[in-house]
């Protein structure tokens, strides 16, 4: 080996060593030690010498992670010791008939207190994986297949950051077989359905299926994009190294050579720790970071597991108590559309009644017409509803092969079925709305609580539940009759919860709130995409109202802040009638604002500029501070971007002054930011 090698060999082990101990601790331990792209330069110098030297490339190099040449198909590969099955147990019942078949064969009183031990574990929904080391390095990976025979999926198995390419430690057997699950976590699933979304591809059922078929992908660069996890679970051969005498030591002892583990593994003792680690993991179901059907739980004693042995392809002292199941196969009876607080219409299908994830669905939401298309759910189709944790109900397929002829594909009604207004499709969104507006009956509680708000019409004492009550009361329908309750005293007096103090002070707070600005106003009537930035710029546009309710799209876009995508939600805001009348009557009503002076350009010494307001100030409310900026013809926005020109960070400040000193934009203190807008 000439010198020159000999220098790279020792770089490739260096950078190899790195890299390892970071995966291992970002990816098993999540305790990551250095930044992403200090980790990305280490992996990026590896690759380099690999590339330029391929005679030094190892077969346990972390590059071989992002996967190579798609394979033609799946070699087979037979497991020297078969991959067993797993008993169920459903109820309580069955579980202490479990626990009685352990204690006999093991000739132990059930009623002594000598309770048997139990290593219980969440049982990980995903797939069965075995996972080869010859002398410490990952040399083979292979699916359980029927349990006799899998599929060698060794470059995939590579891609699986928290599967380690070698183990780590001193004491590392000749020939070592791990067994466990591999899966996909909830988060990565849904990162990928709606990617899948987004390009109007077809979206998994479930994390299970993403994970099955990203493992089985004959090419390993895809299945690499796919950020699949493992936990193990059990060994299958081990040569060269005496184990110890327990499972939960021998899961301990595979933690140690770097094997990612589930940490919610515990031991227990006796039926009763069993039931104790079911309802906990069962509560904790939810919360957790990939879905789990239930516990396993396994005797700990390897010699007590030698004497159960095995029936037919399950071992006696394991079994698994499943959760409820989360999937289960029902009727779509109708399909029929909802609609939201903002107008958008959600399709739903009404079902033969079904018991899924412990409650009884009849409803499923189908999202919206994209996914209706996609999924191609019709009136009569067998399909199957998941239901995960408190997420709502979901048709996750169709049941292929079920579907009665004449069936036909679900329309998107073309008026609101609530109030009849025009249903309008977002421009490239798979979102329909109705543009009923103030006037349809579906959005007006809504429409109503965002009228009355602090940055609206600022009604003191008309908070959200009296909305609710009132127009339940039938005393209002629309805003409008907001200002005709003060003929109302009596009947609102007559509401639960409401003394005649009260009704005085909302009207009086009602009379009071006549009194407005044009950009309140115009904010107030909760035009979709119109927050308080932009109504501001309406206003100091237009100068009044009526100009704004007659101007076309064009003029729209020639205004600040205002977008192809505003202007139309705007324009198509006022050419409702209802909507025309509703702001007619609350004019005559006796809603006022002082006129609006338009500002001259050498007025707004900020236009141009897009400003974060963050943190407390201690001169004036971050409210106050948004306006004055406003005023000056600046930009206030919600995050920081990378076009964000300032920051104004307060007190206190939380996440986006963090956000601003990363992206390296210019920030202000109180003290700056005064000298700023009185320059
Ligand atoms: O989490 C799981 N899915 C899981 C599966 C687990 N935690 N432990 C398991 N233990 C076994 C034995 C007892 C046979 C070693 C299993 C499975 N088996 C299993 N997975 C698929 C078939 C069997």
């Amino acid at each position: 080996m000439s010198n020159q090698q000999k220098k790279l060999s020792e770089r490739i082990e260096y950078l190899t060593q790195q890299l390892n101990h970071h995966s291992h601790q970002y990816y098993v331990l999540d305790a990551p030690e250095i930044p992403d792209a200090e980790y990305d330069r280490l992996f990026r110098e590896l690759q380099q010498i690999e590339a330029e030297h391929p005679e030094l490339k190892k077969i346990d190099s972390p590059t071989q992670r992002v996967g190579g040449e798609p394979l033609a198909a799946f070699s087979q590969v037979k497991h020297r010791i078969p991959m067993l099955s797993l008993g169920n147990v459903f109820d309580e019942q069955e579980l202490q008939d479990f626990y009685k078949r352990v204690a006999d064969r093991l000739k132990i009183d059930m009623q002594s207190d000598q309770a048997i031990e139990f290593t219980a574990e969440p049982k990980l929904d995903g797939l069965a994986i075995s996972l080869v080391y010859e002398k410490g390095i990952l040399v083979q990976a292979a699916t359980r297949g029927d349990g006799n025979v899998g599929e060698k999926v060794t470059e995939n198995a590579r891609t699986i950051r928290n599967i380690p390419l070698h183990l780590s430690g001193t004491d590392i057997p000749d020939l070592l077989e791990v067994r466990g699950e591999v899966f996909m976590s909830k988060a990565v699933f849904e990162k990928l359905n709606n990617k899948a979304r987004e390009k109007g591809e077809k979206t998994f059922v479930n994390p299970r299926n993403a994970a099955a078929g990203s493992l089985r992908q004959l090419d390993s660069k895809i299945a690499a994009s796919r950020e699949l996890s493992m936990y193990c679970y059990a060994v299958g051969v081990v040569e060269g190294y005496q184990l110890p005498a327990t499972h939960s030591e021998i899961l301990e002892k595979l933690g140690q050579w770097g094997m990612p583990l589930c940490s919610e593994v515990e031991v227990v003792k006796g039926v009763d720790g069993c039931r104790q680690y079911y309802e906990k993991i069962g509560q904790q179901r939810d919360a957790l970071a990939y879905d789990i059907d239930g516990v396993v739980y396994k005797v700990n004693d390897l010699k007590l597991q030698q004497q159960l042995g095995f029936v037919a392809r399950a071992p006696r002292w394991a079994t698994a108590h499943k959760f409820p199941a989360q999937e289960e196969i029902t009727c779509v009876n109708a399909i029929e559309f909802q609609v939201g607080r903002t107008g958008a219409l959600t399709p739903v299908a009404r079902l033969q009644p079904v018991f899924v994830g412990g409650v009884t669905v009849s409803n499923a939401t189908l999202h919206n017409m994209d996914e209706v298309r996609r999924k191609d759910v019709r009136v009569g189709d067998q399909v199957i509803i998941r239901r995960a944790g408190d997420v709502i109900p979901e048709v996750a397929s169709v049941v292929p092969g079920k579907r009665k002829a004449g069936s036909v594909e679900v329309e998107l009604p073309k008026a609101c079925p609530v109030c009849g207004s025009d249903v309008v499709q977002e421009e490239g969104g798979a979102v329909a709305r109705c543009s009923g507006g103030l006037y349809c009956h579906a959005q007006r509680k809504e429409g109503i609580k965002h009228f009355a708000s602090r940055r609206a019409m600022d009604i003191d004492g008309l908070g959200d539940k009296l909305v609710e009550q009132l127009v339940d009361a039938r005393l209002i329908d629309h805003i409008d009759d907001l200002y005709s309750l003060k003929d109302k005293v009596e009947e609102i007096v007559a509401m639960e919860r409401m003394a005649k103090k009260s009704a005085e002070n909302l009207i009086e707070s009602l009379e009071k709130s006549k009194r407005t600005t044009l950009p309140r106003f115009i904010f107030a009537l909760g035009i979709r995409e119109v927050g308080e930035v932009t109504a501001a710029s309406l206003a100091n546009h237009f100068g009044d109202i009526q100009g704004l309710m007659q101007a076309s799209e064009e003029e729209l876009i020639n205004i600040d802040d205002v977008g192809p995508v505003v202007a139309s939600r705007v324009v198509t805001f006022f050419s409702q009638q209802h909507n025309i009348e509703v702001i007619n009557k609350l004019i005559e009503a006796g809603i006022s604002w002082p006129p609006i002076e338009i500002k001259q350009a050498s007025e707004l010494t900020l236009s141009g500029l897009s400003f974060v307001v963050t943190g407390t100030l201690s001169s004036m409310s971050r409210n106050d501070a948004k306006q004055r900026l406003i005023d000056k013809g600046a930009k206030v926005v919600g995050s920081v971007s990378k076009n964000t020109s300032y920051v104004v960070v307060g007190e206190n400040p939380g996440s986006k002054a963090a956000k601003a000193e990363q992206l390296g934009i210019d920030i202000l203190d109180e003290e700056a930011f005064l000298a700023f807008i009185n320059k």
